[in-house]
């Protein structure tokens, strides 16, 4: 495949200020050819339900700002959603809900079924708890977001303006050498424990991590593998600088990486989710 640039984009996108005039639902994604797992997610979740939305870009194409990604300094994102992070889900006039957590709940309002939240309550709990560990803050996302920091500045002379960036970045989710050195046995445990919820339940025969019905874990698993395992390059035609750093080979993660678990992804992206991906 040919080279692909951060720019590559097929979504139509619209700004910041234009989605503020529209009804209904918006989904600020930032407008990357990367899969940044919040962000694929978010998407996962809503194509699951059938829900659609407009995409929203974070600041103006061509503004230096957006050279390498989110960086801080969207002011117009700031103003309309008291962060800068993406995604950012904002359902007519109510509050931009900018966690997974609250983007799910806010999904299952708008779109009930197929329901992505176990009924049984010890279920819910266990569900809420494994996707905390996946996508919640220190969680297999959080931690695995600050190695391919530490992996993006190795190369790069310090204090040069893409270093700058990634350390900015890091910083701002916790970037330390303590952080580094805990985030591989962080993400094998929580490799180790949905490897474990998944095979119990295949042991009784079922087929998601909860029984026989899709879960937003199983789609939380299947985006956010892509952190360390992208999918092949004609399902995800993501940029070609980020896919050696969305390859995570330390051998803590890499030992902790079940076949069960890489198999329950293409199972749940074959049958429930986008395919390719679209940026
Ligand atoms: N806020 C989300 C996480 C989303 C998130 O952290 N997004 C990152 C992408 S990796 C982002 O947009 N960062 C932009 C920035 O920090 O400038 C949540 O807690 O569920």
């Amino acid at each position: 495949m040919s080279e692909v640039s951060i720019n590559d984009i097929k979504l139509h996108y619209v700004s910041i200020a234009e989605a503020k005039q529209l009804p209904g639902l918006r989904i600020v994604l930032g407008a990357y050819a990367d899969p940044g797992m919040w962000r694929e997610a978010c998407k996962g979740i809503c194509y699951a339900k059938g829900l659609s939305y407009t995409p929203v870009v974070t600041a103006n194409a061509g503004s230096s700002d957006t050279e390498f990604g989110l960086n801080g300094t969207d002011r117009e994102l700031r103003e309309w959603t008291a962060q800068s992070s993406a995604p950012v889900m904002v359902w007519n006039d109510e509050r931009p809900r900018s966690t997974w957590i609250e983007q799910l709940h806010l999904a299952e309002r708008l779109a009930p079924e197929p329901s992505l939240i176990p009924r049984n309550l010890e279920d819910r709990v266990r569900m809420f708890g494994l996707a905390h560990e996946l996508c919640g803050e220190n969680g297999f996302g959080w931690m695995g977001r600050l190695m391919l920091v530490d992996m993006g500045m190795e190369p790069l002379a310090k204090d040069g303006p893409e270093y700058n960036f990634w350390l900015r970045f890091g910083q701002k989710y916790g970037l330390s050498a303590e952080a580094i050195a805990a985030a591989p046995g962080r993400m094998a445990d929580c490799l180790t424990a949905l490897d474990a919820q998944l095979a119990a339940e295949q042991a009784r025969g079922h087929r998601f991590f909860f029984g026989n019905t899709l879960s937003a874990l199983d789609i939380y698993w299947a985006t956010f593998l892509g952190l360390i395992e992208p999918l092949p390059e004609e399902q995800c035609p993501m940029a070609s600088f980020f896919r050696p750093l969305y390859t995570n080979t330390h051998p803590v993660v890499r030992g902790a990486l079940s076949a069960r678990l890489i198999a329950h992804r293409e199972f749940i992206y074959r049958e429930f989710l986008e395919l390719p991906v679209v940026f």
